[in-house]
């Protein structure tokens, strides 16, 4: 086998119940459109947290009762549009940080330092390309204290489980005393959580259906996209957002890299995301079988979102 990509394709094309893992959305036009549903009214997330960042940076850095100097992680920083609020209120302040912001795109972290030494030039940014663990692994031998931030309601791609491993390696790689700071997107009005994923625009659609193109680039694949919709449905029972990529027609799609042909049946379902949203009793859960204690959540004035503050 060449990569992970092509095994993970493969190994979700063959399943009874055909999967493909959202990570693999964010290649570089994955990225553009990603941007374009923060752009969308209906995805209320962004809006949400920047409110949350911007209104509340002061109450965030008082909650935090560090020492100076300290260290601000940020994990999958992307852009960093959001955290620029809270990074501008540090610098206004004169308040002695480090930002050291993770993504595993070159091209992100090249425009994001770029923007910040033009907007926050006294800002000391430190920016790094890869794995989150390897970089983690140097926060445990800091002799300052670290804020980790993880944003954005990524943590709702994983199932509970999966996020409970994940937060616990987080855990692990921090320094008693050290806070992780999640954003977390709440339980709501269920129609308002449909409107945001099962966009009237078509934008998540192109966003899903993006990742056929991907294939057909990187396995030399032939998906037709014309021949594939896609769908979104939130469950309020269980907070659970799940999208899928739908066949219109029985079909077959040759991936011509790893010499491997699948069939689809009419209306057959490729599931290629999980979005979680939960309530406050469930992040004390979640913080709880992670090792962390939840110490403040932060939220937006409608309640639909919470930047949750949790301490190691
Ligand atoms: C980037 C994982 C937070 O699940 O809300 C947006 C990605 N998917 N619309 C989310 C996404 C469909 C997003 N996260």
């Amino acid at each position: 086998m060449t990569n992970s990509f092509a095994q993970d394709v493969l190994a979700g094309l063959t399943a009874t119940e055909k999967y493909l893992s959202s990570k693999y959305f964010y290649d570089d036009n994955g990225s553009r459109i990603f941007q374009e549903i923060m752009n969308m009214p209906e995805y209320y997330l962004t809006d949400a947290e920047f409110e949350i960042l911007s209104m509340q940076s002061k109450q965030i850095h008082e909650a935090l009762q560090f020492s100076e100097p300290f260290n601000i992680i940020e994990l999958g920083a992307g852009d960093g549009f959001k955290t620029f609020k809270l990074l501008e209120y540090l610098v206004n302040k004169n308040i002695d940080f480090k930002y050291v912001p993770i993504d595993i795109s070159q091209e992100a972290m090249d425009i994001l330092t770029e923007s910040l030494r033009e907007r926050l030039p006294t800002l000391n940014v430190k920016p790094q390309v890869g794995d989150y663990f390897e970089i983690l692994k140097v926060n445990r031998e800091s002799n300052f204290p670290s804020l980790l931030l993880f944003l954005g309601s990524n943590i709702g791609n994983y199932s509970p489980q999966k996020a409970t491993e994940l937060l616990t390696l987080f855990n692990k790689n921090m320094k008693n005393g050290d806070k992780l700071l999640i954003g977390v997107d709440l339980k709501k009005n269920p129609i308002t959580i449909h409107n945001a994923y099962y966009d009237s625009h078509g934008i998540t659609k192109r966003f899903n259906l993006n990742l056929l193109l991907r294939i057909n680039r990187e396995l030399d694949a032939d998906f037709k996209i014309d021949d594939f919709d896609f769908y979104s449905n939130y469950n309020p029972d269980n907070g659970e957002v799940k999208s899928y990529i739908v066949s219109l027609r029985n079909q077959t799609v040759n991936l011509k890299k790893i010499n491997k042909t699948i069939i689809f049946g009419y209306n057959e379902l490729i599931w290629t995301e999980l979005s979680k949203k939960y309530d406050v009793k469930e992040i004390n859960t979640l913080a709880k079988s992670s090792s962390f204690k939840v110490q403040n959540n932060f939220m937006d004035c409608k309640h639909y979102f919470t930047d949750s503050l949790w301490v190691k």
